[in-house]
């Protein structure tokens, strides 16, 4: 698949290489955002936001503010308990205030609303409102949350007595515990993975326009799944839903921050309501590093069985999941703690058990996303440091312990034992691929030299230390199917249109949108592998529900296993369709036909044929078509996936620790990734590279702290740190190639790969480093100074 033609243009003609079409504006700083988005008699409005974690709210004053010569409306909670709108629908079934009405719940929490005719005029009279506040005792800490004495923060849902949202668990305990009370060897670990942010480039906004002539809503928001968004202001607004429009222009990255419908978004609806003329809301940097959406935070208890000679007989896991004030974690409805019972991983062993026990604390909605996979991201930390701790306890080299313990090719389809169809792969060839390019063993003589001349008198006190980190990663994405996969009762199947024009020159209509990941070009890719027209006559429309057909979204990398595989059914049923037009033309029959890239020929004649183009015309056109076929190219098709695609990787990380400093350096990251086939290997390199510094981050320097008051420690980037070039190195891809068998192109999703996969194999190689069983990340200098001392990692 990866032996491609050439278009006129240069292209390829399907899967390769390319430059993204999406380019062409962006470089040229032509890209079209929310904030570029200004119309005719535009307000601008801002946000009064709870500077406590926790109160009372005993007063609000907004007369002041609404004294302001240019404000033009203040909304509070109380008004729009009027409207019925104080109170939307999360995403995992919970509420969540608009504006406060009762208490505020986290720092950062909506209160007031400002509508004025400029951004500064609304900022500025934010200031004049005055909140009354009581302050109330704060639930900082997810393991105090279940305390008897602690303050019950969801009191508005009716009989409430604690902070527990829900036990879930998954895989048969029973089987479990007899696995453990017999094994040779038990190994057990505390782990935590932190708080941290996707933290997009671009930060959340909105312009609402409602028409009262029309009465159409118009709504331009930086969105990663507009239909969603369009049935769910439907349903909360009760707005009739053809009169809305959803717009979701050029978005400066996603990652999971843009899933969810905040206060914001409602607020510039309702602004356009109450004042009749577009309202712009965008928000700041700390006000999205504060309020929007929060990934991880989970406290994760782990135990691992297995015989002396290291074969795993069993994995078992206790999870105390930190979901902030409201539960808003993006996943379908039937799995609470997303897809975390994935974490058996990659290997083969029959007895798996895990309890995940969520509660409210006073903070942001938490747990929502930042390449999450549906917290697989949390999962393959868990299994990977449980695997790695166990080969510590062994004294078997970590990367031996994996080979012995990977599922096979020949258990593939494989079923999980918390029931998930792995639908195939290669795993130790896989693993024997990055430790190929890394030089694995001769790293280890390395380190081994290295650790010996330390041991010398004399030795540079100095002298670095030297970890090598591995992780083995098996993702499910491509959600649904939908039978299994809903959002608010919506199921996960995504529709897509391709109309091929009169001149041959075709329109892909996809639900899935793209926030940098690619789609405008290798969505034309997809359709040209089929129907063999260049990817340059293939134009994507996307993000504007009026002009494309329902589907749920951009998020756990299902765009391409789900989205993709729509496009190239739709690019099927166009070349179907073509060749009974052709066999028309041609005056023979449809099986005389043959195809050859971007044409259909007669058999023993490659000189009678039409291409693609030539076909088009002919069906716009006056030809006479047989009984029973509509004129025109085109196909729509609604795609519901038969099972998740299951991507995997070896990556291989090498640091180098600075003992005197604490000061960690990845010397070198060696990542193989198998996705199936690569529509675009390029595009497919960027997310790596990117997931792999998204990975480096959180193993190294991101986490978004408290403090006992709930006080946000990390709401700048003065505070929150995100890794630059500075800190990466230059990363070392290589690939296998296992194509998915139920996907129609055999692609697998890679979007979220390097990001969970990466974390665990940054954080083995530091403790390699230190020597020590574990110690919990980020990996600053300052935490692994002390980690370096013996010293607890946490004040
Ligand atoms: N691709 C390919 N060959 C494959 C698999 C994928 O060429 N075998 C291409 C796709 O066609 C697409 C890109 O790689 O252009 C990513 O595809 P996919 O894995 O389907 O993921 P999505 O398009 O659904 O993107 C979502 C995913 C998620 S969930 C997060 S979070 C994340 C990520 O993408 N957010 C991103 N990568 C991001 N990259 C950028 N630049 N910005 C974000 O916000
Ligand atoms: Cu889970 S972050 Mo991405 O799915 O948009």
């Amino acid at each position: 698949m990866q032996d491609v033609s050439l278009s006129p243009e240069g292209n390829p003609l399907g899967f390769g290489r390319m430059l993204r079409k999406e380019d062409a504006r962006f470089v040229r700083g032509q890209g079209h955002y929310v904030d570029d988005v200004n119309l005719p008699g535009m307000l601008h409005s801002a946000i009064l936001r709870s500077p406590y974690a926790h109160a009372r709210i005993v007063s609000i004053d907004t007369s002041a503010a609404e004294a302001h010569p240019k404000v033009k409306a203040v909304v509070t909670g109380a008004m729009l308990e009027d409207l019925k709108l104080a109170w939307m629908p999360t995403l995992s079934g919970d509420v969540v205030a608009v504006l406060a009405t009762d208490k505020v719940r986290f720092q950062g929490q909506e209160v007031a609303y400002v509508i004025a005719e400029d951004e500064y005029s609304a900022r500025d009279a934010l200031e004049l409102i005055e909140v009354e506040y009581e302050p109330l005792p704060v639930v900082a800490d997810a393991k105090h949350a279940l305390d008897p004495d602690a303050p019950v923060i969801r009191d508005d849902l009716e009989g409430r007595v604690d902070n527990k949202i829900y036990d879930w668990e998954a895989g048969d305990a029973d089987a479990c515990d007899a696995v453990f009370a017999s094994a040779e060897v038990v190994v057990a670990q505390d782990m935590i993975y932190p708080r941290v942010h996707p933290a997009p480039m671009e930060t959340c906004g909105s312009v609402a326009y409602l028409d009262k002539v029309t009465g159409k809503l118009t709504i331009w928001t930086t969105t990663q799944a507009p239909h969603a968004h369009r049935t769910i202001y439907a349903l909360v607004a009760g707005l009739p839903e053809q009169k809305i429009q959803v717009i979701s222009p050029d978005i400066g990255g996603g990652f999971g921050n843009k899933v969810g419908i905040y206060p914001g978004y409602v607020l510039s609806i309702v602004g356009s309501i109450v004042t009749g003329k577009p309202v712009k809301w965008m928000e700041d940097r700390s006000e999205n590093l504060m309020s929007t959406s929060f990934a991880r935070d989970y406290h994760m208890h782990g135990e691992i069985a297995a015989t002396r000679e290291g074969k795993i007989l069993g994995l078992r896991v206790h999870v105390l999941a930190d979901h902030g004030a409201f539960n808003g974690v993006a996943q379908p409805t039937k799995f609470p703690a997303g897809f975390f019972h994935i974490f058996t991983g990659s290997y083969d062993y029959p007895a798996a058990h895990c309890k995940v026990t969520a509660v409210y604390t006073n903070k942001a909605l938490g747990g929502v996303a930042y390449a999450c996979s549906f917290r697989i991201t949390e999962a393959v930390y868990l299994v990977e440091r449980m695997v790695t701790c166990l080969a510590d306890e062994l004294k078997i080299d970590p990367a031996e312990l994996r080979m012995k313990n990977l599922l096979r090719p020949e258990q593939f389809p494989y079923l999980s034992p918390t029931g998930w169809e792995y639908d195939s792969g290669d795993y130790p060839r896989a693993l024997q691929e990055a430790m190929r390019i890394a030089g694995y063993d001769e790293l280890r003589a390395e380190q081994a030299a290295r650790r010996a001349a330390a041991q010398e008198p004399g030795a540079d006190p100095a002298a670095p230390l030297m970890g090598i980190g591995l992780s083995f990663f098996t993702e499910g994405v491509g959600a649904g199917p939908r039978k299994h996969m809903d959002i608010l009762g919506l199921g996960m199947a995504d529709g897509c249109e391709l109309r091929v024009h009169p001149t041959g020159k075709a329109q892909l209509r996809l639900s899935v949108q793209t926030q940098g990941q690619g789609h405008e070009t290798t969505f034309a890719q997809i359709v040209s592998h089929v129907i063999g027209l260049p990817p340059e006559d293939i134009e994507v429309v996307h993000g504007d529900t009026d002009n494309t057909p329902f589907g749920l979204g951009t998020y756990g990398s299902r765009s391409t296993p789900v989205s993709g595989a729509a496009a190239a059914v739709a690019a099927q049923r166009v070349k179907d369709k073509a060749r009974v037009i052709a066999a028309a033309a041609l005056e023979c029959a449809v099986e005389d036909l043959e195809w050859e890239h971007g044409r259909w020929y007669v058999k023993g004649d490659p000189s009678q044929g039409k291409t693609i183009a030539q076909i088009a015309m002919a069906a716009h056109g006056s030809l006479e078509l047989p009984e029973g076929v509509e004129g025109h190219l085109d196909a729509s098709v609604v795609y519901n996936p038969p099972n998740l695609t299951y991507p995997f990787g070896a990556y291989i990380c090498v640091v180098d620790v600075d003992p005197q400093t604490g000061s960690v350096k990845v010397r070198r990251f060696i990542a193989v990734d198998d996705c199936g086939p690569r529509i675009n290997p390029m595009i497919v390199e960027g997310q790596v590279h990117g997931g792999l510094a998204d990975g480096l981050g959180m193993a190294l320097m991101e986490v978004i702290a408290f403090d006992s008051d709930g006080n946000n420690l990390g709401g700048s980037f003065m505070d929150y740190l995100l890794p630059t070039s500075m800190e990466c190195p230059s990363w070392e891809l290589g690939q296998t190639v296992t194509p998915s068998p139920h996907h129609p192109i055999g692609v697998k999703g890679v979007g979220e790969s390097a990001t969970v996969g990466s974390p665990p194999a940054v954080v083995n190689a530091v403790l390699d480093a230190l020597q020590i069983r574990h110690a919990d990340m980020p990996f600053t200098p300052a935490m692994t100074w002390r980690a370096l001392q013996g010293r607890p990692m946490r004040p």
